[in-house]
């Protein structure tokens, strides 16, 4: 039998990936010759960027790329930085991305006034490409830090309710198009409560995170794995069909009932109920998470310690 100490030893070394990612830097500016000196300039930093220089293509290359940073020409045709910032700031997911304007304008009050409306830096043209690099590693650390804290549960690293649900429409837009299958499925540990009442609250955490961590060890890289509520955990699977999603869960409760906890004194055992919801042409995130909640209650009223589609 397998010890959950050892598990939890290593949650903490468990966490986020992609923490050395290169930065993704969107970079709006109409001038071309700008545009090509910004790409270089990031591209040897060893950061990926993206171009854009027809301000209107703006939204929808934030959608597609999804930058960490933003660095905003003043003046374009059609638009000025500060009303395009405007626009970005209007959308949830970016309110927090950090603006930085690069731009010839050297007068003082348009600069402040720029940064008023929603811009973090400003920097004048001509700019050393080393005073660039420094600025934007400064904020892309800072938003980086921010948008994990954000996105993630304190306890066991996995991501919170909030986050998990975004994931779960993100996949549900690529299996649109990709017609492949697509799984949610949602675990509660049974009698939780009882543990906690016997073993004492530190101890609940520890199972807690055990679960997490037993989570992270015997799914796919691909899968998104998040704390939906106390001792609630939801699993989004692309790429899998009901019934691929039932035996991978299957397994993983089986898995998970052969752990011994410890206590001070002694070990036990847990168990958890499982309801998975197989996505359909159509169905919204709220009707997938309603479909995988009623399968939950339903492997709770068979007795718990099972997995209903
Ligand atoms: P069931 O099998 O029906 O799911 O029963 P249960 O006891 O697991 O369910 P119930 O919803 O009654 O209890 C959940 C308990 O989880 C109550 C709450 O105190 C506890 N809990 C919630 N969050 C945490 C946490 O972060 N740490 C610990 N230790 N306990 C928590
Ligand atoms: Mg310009
Ligand atoms: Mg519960
Ligand atoms: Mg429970």
């Amino acid at each position: 039998t397998l010890d959950a100490a050892q598990l939890i030893e290593k949650v903490e070394t468990y966490t986020r990936s992609g923490a050395h990612e290169p930065y993704r830097i969107m970079v709006v500016d109409d001038s071309r010759a700008q545009a090509a000196f910004m790409e270089s300039t990031l591209r040897k930093a060893g950061m990926t960027s993206k171009i854009i220089t027809d301000p209107m293509q703006v939204l929808i290359a934030l959608d597609e790329f999804s930058p960490e940073i933003i660095i905003m020409d003043m003046y374009m045709p059609g638009c000025t930085g500060t009303e395009l910032a405007k626009v970005i700031r209007q959308q949830d997911k970016f309110v927090s991305v950090p603006i930085i304007y690069l731009s010839a304008e050297d007068d003082i009050n348009k600069q402040l006034h720029a940064m008023s409306l929603g811009g973090d830096d400003f920097l004048v043209k001509p700019i050393n490409p080393r005073h660039l690099i420094a600025t934007i590693h400064n904020r892309g650390r800072r938003a980086r830090t921010l948008h994990a804290m954000m996105i993630r549960d304190s306890l066991t690293g996995l991501y919170n309710h909030t986050h998990t649900l975004n994931l779960l429409s993100m996949e549900i837009n690529k299996a649109n198009q990709t017609g492949e299958p697509l799984c949610f499925a949602m675990m509660d540990i049974d009698y939780f409560k009882r543990i906690n009442d016997t073993h004492g609250h530190p101890v609940g955490d520890r199972v807690l995170k055990s679960m997490s961590l037993f989570l992270k060890q015997r799914l796919r890289k691909t899968d998104h794995i998040g704390r939906y509520g106390g001792e609630e955990f939801a699993v989004v699977l692309p790429n899998t069909d009901e019934c691929d999603a039932k035996n991978m869960m299957n397994d993983i409760r089986e898995r998970f009932g052969e752990l011994m906890h410890p206590t001070e004194s002694d070990t036990f055992k847990v168990t958890f109920s499982c309801g998975i919801a197989a996505y359909q042409a159509g169905n919204t995130q709220q009707v997938l998470a309603q479909k995988a909640d009623k399968a939950l209650y339903e492997a709770k009223h068979a007795g718990r310690n099972c997995v209903k589609v």
